[in-house]
């Protein structure tokens, strides 16, 4: 009797583990996150004529195909699918492409299909973009944008890992709510603070205060997040700007005069960006025009162009009280444009513009 139990009972073992086997291989993979990947050109996508040709090259030649097919390992991480939408070298991005690629992203953002947002795009200018779509687009899906130092026909070209880092912290869980970010050089940083700050290294993008996290052989590693305004949280709403009004940046040096103000404010900028020297100071000859062209209806933003990170206080350096100009505080002078653009697109006086300042 026992061993006639004992026989059905191994019968039996043999029959699950044989069904356990079955399912295991037939059972469907976990989906992968659904990431889209928007190729806006630059170096990321750029050709050098020989592989020894690392830092002169043609940007803006690799179609988005081929950017995810030189990448076979992204298949791993998620189901990529690519969109070309613009193919130029980001010094040339303009307001329209600013405002055409903020909402392709938050049009895709909405998309159930989509888990995550990849940008590739130049070096020269993706910090604006970055801010710009930290500002404008409300979603707390990761968007993430990434470009390369040095073209992919280079020896030791950075643009695949950096690629495959960019897809695998969009494709991260844990990288939803940190706002828009950008992956370079192994490193995440908030698309509020990292500006390219060295022209000619792998090691190009630096936050002030230090990136978010890192990626390291697949995983998103976090040590800090984000306390600025952003994203879900913003007031600013891309699918409600239609233009963005013209703000220019003048550079503060020795021997300074007001030629570039009033020149930027006859052209009909609606705000002056003034990148100062130390925390933002301004030349004595620049001054009164600077105060002219305030009562004529022009904001003026102190800013400071030293690059390892700037604080301009308010009427530390100039009575900012009585002259109504706005500080920048540790935002740089490209990024003060980028914020001043979306604030008077919103009707932002000087009072709401600092507040904006401080917030942002
Ligand atoms: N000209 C640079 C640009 O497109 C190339 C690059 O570094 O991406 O921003």
């Amino acid at each position: 009797m026992l061993k006639k139990l004992m026989n059905s009972l191994a019968t039996g073992l043999v029959a699950l583990t044989f069904a356990a086997a079955v399912h295991a291989q037939t059972a469907t993979p976990p989906a992968r996150p659904q990431v889209v990947l928007l190729a806006t050109g630059g170096t990321i996508a750029g050709a050098g004529a020989t592989a020894a040709n690392s830092a002169s090259y043609q940007a803006a030649k690799v179609p988005v195909d081929k950017l995810i097919a030189g990448v076979p390992e992204l298949a791993q991480v998620a189901q990529v699918r690519g969109e070309q939408v613009f193919q130029i070298a980001s010094e040339s991005f303009t307001n329209e492409h600013l405002l055409t690629l903020g909402k392709r992203v938050a049009a895709l953002a909405k998309q159930p299909d989509v888990d995550g947002i990849v940008i590739t795009h130049g070096t020269d200018t993706l910090e604006e973009t970055a801010y710009f779509l930290n500002l404008t687009v409300h979603t707390d899906k990761p968007v993430v944008v990434v470009g390369s130092m040095r073209p992919s026909t280079a020896i030791s070209a950075d643009g695949a890992l950096n690629l495959l880092n960019a897809v695998t912290t969009a494709a991260a869980k844990d990288s939803r709510g940190k706002g828009v970010l950008v992956v370079m050089n192994d490193e995440i940083h908030t698309g509020r603070d990292v500006s390219k700050s060295v022209n000619i290294k792998t090691e190009a993008f630096r936050s002030p205060w230090g990136p978010l996290g890192m990626v390291v052989e697949g995983k998103t590693y976090w040590f800090r997040a984000p306390v600025k305004r952003h994203t879900t949280g913003s007031e600013f709403d891309i699918e409600q700007i239609g233009a963005l009004p013209a703000v220019s940046i003048a550079y503060g040096s020795g021997n300074a005069d007001d030629t570039a103000y009033r020149a930027f404010a006859a052209k009909g900028a609606k705000a002056i960006i003034h990148a100062g020297t130390g925390n933002g100071s301004v030349a004595a000859p620049v001054v009164p025009a600077l105060r002219e062209l305030r009562a004529q209806g022009v904001q003026i933003v102190r800013s400071a162009r030293v690059t390892a990170g700037g604080f301009v206080l308010r009427n530390a350096e100039q009575p900012d009280d009585q002259y109504d100009w706005v500080v920048s505080h540790d935002l740089n002078p490209q990024k003060a444009r980028i914020l001043t653009m979306v604030a008077l697109a919103r009707g932002a006086d000087s009072k709401a513009l600092q507040r904006m300042f401080m917030e942002y």
